[in-house]
């Protein structure tokens, strides 16, 4: 067993059972010119996460921890976009939408994938998730199961959405999840105070919160 020292205590991990989840570092949430952008979100304060998770990407692939990666987005027809969430925010170009780099959030679209600083290998499975949280509507948890894991090292944007939402399934399927702050980011910086804070809050009551330096340093 490895030791991080983290808040609200030290966060006690087997690397053999352990996945670190990338959630969601897609170009339109990202990258200048997106979907994120074209909201109206400054994406510089999203950015600021990426090099640290290139970081802690590059070493867990040398020690051989599992890495997963998540997408959020829709089938081409859109099939399992609920009424709900395409309406939500009365959006003149939302989701299905051409948008900046192809159709909004729909899979196989170039906003729709991953940054190229942080390409997935082809050993490492990539979740294709309709909603916010990883293991809504995926078999996450299956892939997980099967390997064993029972600890997740958390990163991707935004903290207060798909990383919050995808840590309290976690949470309530089981897991221990570390959330990396220098590796999580929202578009709002008091979200992203408050979104850390409340993980670990009332003795974790969500997880774990360390900067990635706590990390590499055990690992
Ligand atoms: C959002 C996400 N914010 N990945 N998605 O809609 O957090």
């Amino acid at each position: 067993m490895l030791t991080v020292h983290a808040e609200p205590y030290e966060f006690a991990f087997d690397p053999t059972h352990t996945a670190l989840i990338i959630i969601d570092m897609q170009r339109d949430f990202v990258e200048p010119g997106g979907f994120g952008e074209m909201l109206g979100n400054d994406v510089s304060q999203l950015r600021t996460a990426i090099e640290p998770i290139k970081r802690v990407l590059a070493k867990a692939r040398t020690v051989g921890m599992m890495v997963i990666h998540t997408r959020e987005g829709h089938r081409p027809d859109l099939a399992d976009l609920p009424e709900a969430k395409r309406a939500r925010g009365h959006l003149s170009c939302g989701i299905g939408d051409a948008g900046p780099m192809g159709r909004i959030l729909v899979r196989g679209e170039h906003g729709h994938d991953i940054i190229d600083e942080l390409k997935p290998l082809p050993t490492e499975p990539i979740i294709d998730k309709p909603g916010k949280g990883s293991f809504h509507a995926t078999d996450l948890h299956a892939i997980l199961a099967n390997r064993g894991i029972t600890h997740l090292i958390v990163t991707g944007v935004t903290t207060e959405v798909c990383v919050h939402t995808t840590v309290r399934e976690a949470n309530d399927r089981g897991y221990e999840c570390l959330v990396l702050s220098d590796c999580v980011a929202s578009y709002f910086p008091e979200f992203q105070q408050i979104g850390l804070k409340m993980i670990a809050a009332q003795g974790g009551i969500f997880g774990w919160v360390a900067p990635s330096s706590a990390l590499l340093t055990v690992l």
